[in-house]
């Protein structure tokens, strides 16, 4: 289903009077509030396609009515966040979960929907069912050269779907590590890491970027071969200028200081972008900002002064994307609320006093420092965002439009009630 531009503007209608009186409220202490109000228009979040559908834990998955069963009612679900946010204009891809069987068609419907490919991502964590070998114990570090052939022939193969769609990145995540004492040599689990890496670095186009994504636990419990940021950095390092590291927010263990490791790999030019979610004790794939919305904060306040050091592009110099899967929620509303989540704390990081802030810490003011960045967090942005949002065609509230237009409710019309999208 489509959603005409007719019906968002005529929903803004009914929200205006009540969303100028709180817009001007919160302008009235903001002085660059075009910049402010243009970059928070221009940032757009890929949207992957495996979190359309509800998602599952090792017990039990409760599907909800009206899931996407095809790549193609993915893109259309897309296209419906994108209406009503327009901070959606991007969709990753996961292979095999998601091949195109007619690629032109695929980014034909895209381009309708006004989206763009953003990273690909190959899956060598699953066995396939017409698969030789098994990944049973790792794929890009296997003991055995036939599967790390394989896996690498994997990825150089998702490198080419996504060269047909337009994508300009790769995402390697591997499952690979140990799970017992003993079971695996590091060093020869690394260099065969190392070199698989190589083979599939040596495949890219020449505008092309490779993501190393690093994990710290799960599904193995002993070890992983690219566990935290400083073993992705040292494959990227060595790789070359094409790899960067790929943060996942849920990726580290239990309070890890994410927004120093964002800035550091900032420093380095080796961040390649984000996997967004939020959690409570592991990799919980909740919805953005839902436990901890002041380290989500406090990481685009790093980014966003990292990036201005480096007099870089907010809006593309770095690959954003939601990373999370949804239990108990409908997909789409949730995917909603982490959108929401995210360019609230992007406008609160660009709402803080960096030069009082470089002040305070040049005399370690300690207290002022905190008093400079939690104003900003304390900040009620939210008109801020809806007005970005509403200047750009999208609706000033998304999820209420969302439910009194009852698109899920279509949906189940369109598709049925028993339907399993593809994906974990
Ligand atoms: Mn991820």
């Amino acid at each position: 289903m489509l959603l005409s531009k007719q019906l968002i503007e005529q929903s803004n209608n009914t929200l205006l009077t009540a969303h100028q009186r709180k817009f001007e409220l919160a302008a009235a202490d903001i002085n660059n509030m075009n910049t402010i109000l243009q970059k928070l228009i221009d940032f757009q979040v890929a949207i992957p396609s495996w979190a359309l559908g509800t998602g599952g834990t090792r017990f039990g998955r409760f599907s909800g009515g009206g899931e996407p069963g095809t790549l193609e009612q993915k893109i259309e679900d897309i296209g419906l966040l994108h209406a009503l946010n327009q901070s959606s204009g991007a969709i990753s891809l996961h292979i095999p979960w998601d091949i195109p069987s007619d690629a032109n068609a695929i980014k034909k419907l895209a381009a309708h929907h006004h989206l763009k490919f953003d990273a690909v991502n190959s899956n060598t964590f699953q066995d396939q069912k017409d698969q030789l070998h098994s990944y049973k114990f790792g794929s890009l570090h296997h003991v055995d050269k036939a599967v790390r052939r394989q896996a690498i022939e994997h990825n150089i193969e998702v490198i080419k779907h996504g060269v047909a769609l337009g994508s300009k990145s790769l995402t390697v995540w591997l499952s690979d590590g140990s799970c017992f004492p003993g079971q695996l040599n590091f060093r020869t689990a690394w260099k065969n890491t190392f070199e698989s890496l190589q083979e599939i670095y040596a495949a890219l186009p020449s505008d092309w970027k490779l993501f190393l994504e690093y994990k710290a636990y799960e599904p193995n419990f002993y070890s992983t071969t690219v566990g935290d940021w400083g073993q992705s950095l040292l494959y990227t390092a060595k790789l070359g200028p094409k790899a960067f590291t790929l943060v996942d927010l849920g990726h580290h263990l239990p309070n890890a200081n994410i927004e120093q490791i964002v800035s550091l790999l900032m420093m380095e030019d080796k961040l390649a972008g984000f996997h967004f979610n939020d959690s409570k004790y592991g990799d919980d794939d909740l919805t953005v900002g839902s436990i901890n919305p002041y380290q989500l904060f406090l990481i685009f306040n790093e980014l966003v002064e990292g990036m201005d050091a480096k007099s870089m592009n907010h809006a593309t110099d770095l690959a954003w994307m939601i990373d999370a899967s949804h239990n108990v929620k409908d997909p789409l509303e949730d995917l909603l609320q982490s959108i929401e989540a995210i360019m609230i704390a992007y406008a609160q990081a660009l709402i803080v006093d960096t030069n009082a802030l470089k002040e305070a810490q040049s005399v370690n003011d300690v207290v002022k420092a905190q008093e400079i960045l939690q104003a900003a967090f304390r900040t009620d942005v939210r008109p801020l965002v809806a007005e970005a949002r509403m200047q750009s065609g999208g609706a000033l509230q998304p999820i209420q439009l969302f439910r009194s237009l009852k698109v899920r409710e279509q949906l189940i019309q369109e598709r049925g009630v028993v339907t399993v999208a593809t994906g974990l």
